[in-house]
């Protein structure tokens, strides 16, 4: 059993910015690309990293989320005395409060931590989209005898007021960290993926939690301290596919990806695969006069319309003479007989009409992607 890293992955965020996406449903847990939840990828990376040992910090509407890990068998994580471990707030001897920010969050589970005994800590975010080998990024921290390594990237200028910004040297030091400065000097950003050295962590979440005024964030007041400190701390340059899916606009985005041909992203790899908890379903069933292209269709689903260049999940019904174009359903919809549907995202179990005709522009607008719930 490899406890030399353990990681702990935040998906404890309300992600209101998902919007009806979330209204009963923590934001790791939301349907992705038709048959995967976004936290199969942290998940699936741990497996293909050999972690074995994951601590998920939960706390915003965690049901759907719990009963979706189950016991971590899906992504190889059920090893005796290891796996995924699902730690929401609780009470102790002197009481018990919510998490605040991410840091205060891995603050309260330093126990968990430490019955592991580990060396690093890699601590996770529940809302991105990406396959990385943390392995790789763990033995750069080891060369670099870091105190912290945190993984980034290079993103579009206009975004980099959304991220950690970092300035490095040759040796890949980072020399300047800002959490989301309003005038980024660079456009390196940290991906929110960090491993840290264990006591350097500890220590430090021990001085943070002592300060009244820290909010208790990594960003905003953990990773400034250790700067200030004169700690190790290093860049890991990460150059694969990644998305924050965050919002609704760049959830549809990365979720379009897959149909891309262009994008670099590749769920069919065999060599780093994605895995997901799925019960069986029937299998789909394609009626006589139905269109389907250019689309990615889960299993129990039953279609008789049009269906292009859509992701349409799990137990779906689309009636006859519908269209559906560049829209992506959750589970259990059901798209009655006429209804047309263009750049839409149609919520779990929703009900439309046949009378219901959505044609959102084609644009960068999130406004003009509608969501559909039940
Ligand atoms: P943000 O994405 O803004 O920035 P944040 O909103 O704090 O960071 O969320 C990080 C993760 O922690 C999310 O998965 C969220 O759900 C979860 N989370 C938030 N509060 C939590 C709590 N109290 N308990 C448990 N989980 C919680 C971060 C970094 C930036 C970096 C971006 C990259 O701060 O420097 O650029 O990630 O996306
Ligand atoms: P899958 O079976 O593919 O994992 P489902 O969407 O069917 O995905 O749901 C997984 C679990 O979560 C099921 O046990 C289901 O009953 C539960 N669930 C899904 N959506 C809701 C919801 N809106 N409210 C309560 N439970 C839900």
């Amino acid at each position: 059993m490899n406890t030399e890293c353990v990681a702990m992955l935040l998906a404890g965020g309300q992600g209101s910015r998902l919007g009806s996406l979330t209204f009963n449903n923590a934001k790791p847990a939301v349907l992705f690309g038709g048959k995967y939840r976004i936290i199969d990828f942290p998940l699936s990376n741990c497996m293909n990293s050999d972690i074995d040992v994951v601590g998920v910090l939960t706390q915003y509407r965690p049901y759907i989320l719990n009963n979706y890990i189950s016991d971590g068998s899906a992504w190889s994580l059920d090893k005796v005395g290891a796996g995924v471990r699902i730690l929401p707030p609780y009470m102790g001897q002197k009481g018990g409060r919510w998490y605040n920010g991410t840091a205060d969050a891995i603050y309260q589970n330093i126990d968990f931590i430490d019955s592991f005994d580990p060396e690093y800590v890699l601590i996770l975010s529940g809302d991105h989209i990406y396959k990385m080998d943390y392995s790789n990024m763990v033995n750069f921290h080891k060369q670099k005898s870091a105190d912290l390594t945190i993984a980034v990237m290079d993103v579009p200028w206009d975004e980099a007021h959304r991220f950690g910004i970092v300035n490095t040297n040759d040796e890949k030091r980072i020399l300047e960290f800002q959490e989301k400065p309003p005038e980024p000097k660079s456009n390196k950003a940290s991906m929110g993926i960090y491993v840290f050295t264990w006591d350097v962590l500890r220590k430090a979440l021990i001085e943070d939690a002592e300060n009244p005024d820290s909010e208790n964030d990594f960003g905003h007041n953990v990773i400034p301290m250790l700067h200030e400190e004169g700690k190790r701390i290093f860049a890991y340059p990460f150059s694969g596919y990644w998305k924050d899916v965050g919002t609704i606009q760049s959830y549809y985005d990365a979720n379009m990806d897959l149909l891309n041909p262009a994008c670099d992203f590749d769920l069919t790899d065999r060599n780093f695969r994605i895995f997901s908890n799925n019960t069986s379903r029937h299998p789909q069933f394609i009626g006589p006069d139905a269109v389907v292209k250019h689309s990615l269709i889960c299993d129990g689903c039953v279609i008789f319309g049009s269906v292009e260049n859509s992701i349409i999940s799990h137990d779906i019904i689309v009636g006859k003479n519908t269209v559906l174009k560049n829209s992506i359903v959750h589970t259990g919809a059901i798209i009655e007989d006429g209804a047309h549907l263009e750049n839409c995202i149609v919520g779990s179990r929703a009900y439309v009409k046949s009378d219901v005709r959505l044609v959102a522009a084609e644009s960068d607008n999130p406004a003009e992607i509608h969501v559909l719930n039940s």
